[in-house]
């Protein structure tokens, strides 16, 4: 393969890269991108954030493979030409880390390991019981790349799972609901309940008292996707009056999160900060040389975000 990639604004981590692509895509010519410097004959770029302007250096651009899951402030940015095709990063790193971190919080509140810890901070011998898995209803938000390879994720460890998208799809072992009408029957009655959308006009706010009020009494709620689509207020009134017993978030609509927000310190948030699943350059360096491949063959690139619906 004898294509050239740009890598725009990757900085000190651009050696880490330029190994990965050494080793996946010898072929594949690498260039680290300079403010000012002109790419003409350019076709793909990689990148980690939105970069406006950067554009017209590259007048023949034609992939821009975004370095994350999550496109919104791409799709955002008006100075990315109509031709552009910005592609969502999916590589198996990304999906297994992911799938990791939903099962650990969603084994967390399945047996209540939260209260082990502040039973052992105060010395105190206590007991718990727990529903068996298969009797313990979880619900994934989103069953796209993450959240379909999430939800048989956690089908396989027993969960009774459903799940929630967009149009219709069918996963072997998990009740699958589609669309917005089917928003109530997904919800109802669930424990656990996993965000893994995207951020669009229709998800920001999703997360809100009138999903609270479907779900189980003290259910859980794991949010992964975006921190706009939690209702803050909501979350924290659903909270103190136990209409759900506890959240674990790691995206937040402000992010690094102040210091004085009250998430902090609210015994019954469990917070990270926004590093559920990161990319793994080996496997994504052969993600886009398998992406650049296709489309050098005539073939249409994959994961590729659909401005009008907005992921
Ligand atoms: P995809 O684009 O592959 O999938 C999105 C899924 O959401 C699809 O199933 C889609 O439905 C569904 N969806 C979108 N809009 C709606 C809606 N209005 N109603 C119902 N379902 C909807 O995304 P990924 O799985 O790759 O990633 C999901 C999100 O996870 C990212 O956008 C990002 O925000 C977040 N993320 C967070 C990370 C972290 O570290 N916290 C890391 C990586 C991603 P359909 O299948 O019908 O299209
Ligand atoms: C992503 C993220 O979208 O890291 O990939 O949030």
């Amino acid at each position: 393969m004898s294509a050239r990639l740009v890598l725009s604004d990757i900085g000190a981590s651009f050696p880490a890269w330029e190994s990965a692509f050494r080793r996946a895509a010898p072929d594949l010519a690498l260039i680290h991108d300079q403010p000012s410097r002109d790419l003409p004959g350019l076709r793909y770029c990689m990148t980690w954030k939105p970069l406006p302007g950067v554009y017209d250096r590259m007048p023949h651009l034609e992939a821009l493979f975004v370095l994350g899951a999550g496109v919104e402030r791409f799709l955002a940015d008006a100075t990315i030409p109509p031709r552009v095709q910005i592609v969502k990063m999916a590589e198996p790193g990304l999906t297994q880390a992911m799938e990791h971190y939903v099962l650990w919080q969603v084994l967390n509140h399945h047996r209540r390991f939260w209260e082990l810890d502040f039973a052992q901070r105060e010395a105190r011998w206590i007991d718990q019981t727990y529903p068996a898995p298969w009797e313990r209803k979880v619900g994934v938000m989103g069953l796209g790349t993450l959240g379909e390879a999430v939800a048989r994720r956690l089908k396989s460890f027993g969960f009774d799972t459903r799940g929630w998208s967009r149009s219709a799809k069918t996963i072997d072992g998990v009740t699958v609901f589609s669309g917005t009408d089917r928003i109530d029957a997904f919800l109802d009655g669930l424990e656990i309940l996993v965000c893994l959308l995207p951020l669009t006009p229709e998800t920001r706010g999703v997360l809100n008292a009138d999903v609270f009020r479907h779900l189980a009494p003290g259910a859980g709620l794991i949010n992964v996707g975006r921190g706009a689509q939690l209702n803050e207020a909501d979350l924290l009134t659903a909270l103190d009056s136990g209409r759900l017993t506890a959240a674990s978030l790691d995206v937040f609509a402000a992010e690094p999160l102040p210091a004085a927000h009250p998430f902090w310190r609210h015994k019954r948030i469990f917070m990270t900060p926004h590093l559920a699943a990161d990319v793994d350059p080996q496997s994504s360096a052969l993600a886009i040389k398998r992406q650049i491949e296709r489309f050098e063959a005539g073939q249409e690139l994959e994961h590729v975000a659909d401005r009008t619906r907005g992921y």
